[in-house]
Parts: structure tokens; sequence; C-alpha cells
């Protein structure tokens, strides 16, 4: 079958959720991904940071099929051998004393919002079903009921209510705001050091460390949603560090599975994670030994192969290039790592049109909102790659002027 054929049914029996590409991607390796009729693209999204590592990381693919030959599911009924390590490793690696896991970002989402809840009711004493939690416009926390109940975007929302109660919003960056937004009953802030749904927004220098300080003062923990951000993606490990913060929990997802399996976590410390007793939360597949044998693997990947350090460097490098692009229709470019948004001002006609013909050009990019184009490429990236995608952008935008 080819693409059109593939779409055409895609079409018929898939639910109409997405409006992707029309791109029909069959194979990748590295940072090459392959369609149906053999045309070859550079992945610049990374599957929304989901394939940091690169597509079939070579350790990471030997991991699963070793672990898939081996055991790959028992539930928490019992234990199995790979938990136990993903979680010491896990700790070690991000200096935190405890860690649950789940397996989309969206539930990962829930189980600090539950998390937080709970803490606030055993711990600070806020009176039952009295906790809120404060989250800042534009966020994206995921799909669930609850992680859109405070969403700020009609479109995830429409037609879904009625929304789960307790959340509070505030403007992105407004560390004064989240002071006066905080009340008795506060449990937690929760935030995204970059906003990359929301167009690759960085808050103003000093807006982490000032909310994680209010947070403090008031007693109310310190969320950080780090699915996108975490894990190497901004040139750190986390996004926090760059404000060298350190929150009282942090979510993690995406690049966790290493684009193989889908694994998520929350991390903190056993102070509040500890509120947890058995049978209060859980999930079939949370945890489970092809998911722990994946994500240790993942994790030693970011680790041994220096993605974190190749993204600040090649960020910095292709930041630096893309800068230099002269074009009309550009607004600004902005990231940190290798999460970079160019912004288009309106008169360019939308970001979507650039991302259908860089597609042609064999660069694979995708829009958020209407005037961002989001570039995210693997981060094992080198610069000579960084140079065959500048030379498509540049003809791309030259060709569209
Ligand atoms: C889609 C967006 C990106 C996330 C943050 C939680 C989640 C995500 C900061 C939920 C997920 C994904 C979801 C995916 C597209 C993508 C996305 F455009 F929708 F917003 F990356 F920017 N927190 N983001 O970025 O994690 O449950 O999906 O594992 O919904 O189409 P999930």
């Amino acid at each position: 079958m080819d693409s059109q054929d593939l779409i055409r049914l895609e079409d018929i029996y898939g639910a109409h959720n997405y409006h992707p590409l029309d791109v029909v991607i069959s194979k990748a390796q590295g940072i090459w991904m392959h369609d149906v009729e053999g045309r070859k693209y550079l992945d610049f999204l990374s599957a929304y940071s989901a394939v940091n590592q690169g597509h079939r990381h070579p350790r990471i693919v030997r991991a699963l099929v070793d672990q898939a030959r081996k055991l790959t599911l028992t539930s928490r009924a019992f234990r199995n051998d790979q938990w136990p390590l993903l979680a010491k490793e896990v700790c070690d690696m991000t200096g935190y004393t405890m860690v649950l896991p789940m397996n989309s970002g969206a539930e990962a989402v829930e189980t600090a919002v539950k998390t937080a809840r709970k803490w606030a009711y055993q711990k600070k004493g806020v009176p039952q079903d009295k906790a809120e939690i404060i989250a800042c416009a534009n966020n994206f926390h995921g799909r669930t009921v609850t992680a859109i109940s405070f969403s700020t975007e009609p479109l995830y929302r429409q037609d879904f209510g009625p929304f789960t109660p307790g959340f509070t919003i505030v403007p992105f960056g407004d560390a004064e705001a989240l002071e006066k937004a905080i009340t008795p009953n506060t449990a937690a802030f929760l935030v995204e050091p970059i906003q990359a749904e929301a167009g690759i927004l960085i808050p103003p220098e000093g807006f982490l460390r000032r909310a994680a300080e209010i947070c403090k003062a008031n007693n109310v923990l310190f969320i950080a949603d780090e699915i996108q951000t975490g894990l190497g993606r901004t040139g750190r490990l986390f996004a926090c560090e760059a404000e060298g913060i350190r929150p009282d929990m942090v979510v993690i997802g995406k690049s966790l599975g290493g684009g193989c399996y889908p694994v998520s976590a929350v991390l903190a410390d056993r102070e509040l994670l500890g509120v947890f007793k058995p049978g209060e939360h859980g999930s079939t597949f949370g945890g489970n030994p092809l998911a722990c044998a994946v994500a240790r693997e993942s994790l030693k990947v970011i680790r041994e192969d220096k993605l974190v350090e190749n993204a600040a460097e090649r960020g910095a490098y292709f930041m630096d290039k893309l800068r230099r692009v002269r074009s009309r229709f550009i607004k600004e470019v902005r990231g940190r790592g290798l999460l970079i948004g160019v912004e288009l001002h309106p008169e360019a006609g939308g970001a979507r049109r650039f991302c259908e013909e860089l597609m042609k050009e064999g660069l694979l990019c995708k829009e958020t909102h209407d005037n961002v184009i989001r570039f995210a490429p693997p981060l094992t990236i080198r610069d000579k790659d960084l140079n065959w995608a500048l030379k498509r952008i540049k003809s791309v935008f030259r060709r569209l002027a």
C-alpha cells in the first residue's frame, strides 16, 4: 500500500482527533525517518521530545528486546526485578529520594495532582475537599479531564465538561499574581519551566526562582512539569536548573521511554510521595519490567552519550545560525538547548504552510499555534546535520517570500 492508500484508510477508520502532515513514516533510525515511498526526512520534532535519544537507539532497542524475551508484565500485585533498579537509578541521577512510575505524561500529572492534594490534607492541614492548585495560563499538561479542567485553551475543553474543580489560573511569568492567588488552602503551584505547546515561551528571567521562593514561604508545593523540557532537551537535565531551583515535585515522561515505550514518573522526596499507602493509587502497567528495562537504558544513554551537553552545544550553535536567517517573516527566534521556536509575523500566512514546504524539502517539523514553527531534533544531532537543515529552512523562507 502506498501513502495515499494508508491516508485514506486512516481517514475512514481512525477518529479525526489529529490533522497530521501527509507523510506516512514506515522506518526510522537515529535522526532520520523514511516514508512508505522510501523518501528520507530529518526528524526535527522528535515526537515532541519523546525521541531525544534518536530513533531506535541500538542499546535501547536491545534492552527492549532482551527484556521482552524474559518478562514483560507482572502487575504490581507481584514484584519484578527491574522496577527496584529503575527506581534507584532515577533517584541517583536526579537527586530525589522517591519515585512513582506511570505510563503517559497525563497520568503522571494526575499523580502529581493527587500527591499534592493528599499532602495538603495530611501534612498542611487543609480542610477536606478544599485543596487548591494554581496553574498557569496557556499551560499544557495533557488530555485527561482533570488536566483539561485547568487548561485555558477552548479547543481542548469544548464539550468535555463538567470539569474537576480546585484549580486557579495565573498568568505565566507573573510571580506577583502567583503570590496574590495563594490562599491558606493552596496545595501547589504547577508550572512548565518553558511553555512548549504555548509557543516555546520562556518566562522572564528570575520568575521560576521567585515563584519557588513564594511557594516555600507559603508552604505551597512547587511542581514542575518537565515532561517535554526534562531529560536534556533544554541543555540541562531539567529546565528548572537554569534558575538553580529544585522543585518539590518533578513530572517526567516522553524520552524516559527512549521513544520505544510509554514511561512516565513523578519524582519527589519521601515526605511527599510517602503520603501514598498501598491501594490508594496505581496502574496496571506502571512500573512494568519492560518499561523499566527500557527506561533504565534510556537514562543511561542520556548520561553516557552526553546528550544534555550536546543539546546545550548544538542548541547554541543552531540558534545562532537561525538568528542570522534574514526574512521579513521572522518575528523572533527563541529557545533553550534544542527546544526552539521560530515565531512568524501574522503576514507570513501561518506556520503550517512553512512546515508543509519544509516537509517537501525533507525536514519534518510541526507548527504550534498559528505562528510558531517548533524545531526539536533528537539530542544526538550533529552540526553537519543542523547545517543540512539550515539550508532547507533558508530555501523555504526564500521560496515563500
Ligand atoms: C498530543 C502538545 C507537545 C506535555 C507536557 C504533559 C503532557 C505533554 C508539558 C502529556 C504532552 C504532547 C501531547 C501530544 C502532543 C504533545 C504536545 F502539542 F500537545 F502540547 F509536546 F507540545 N505535559 N505533550 O508536553 O503527556 O499524556 O501525551 O504523554 O496531545 O497530541 P502525554
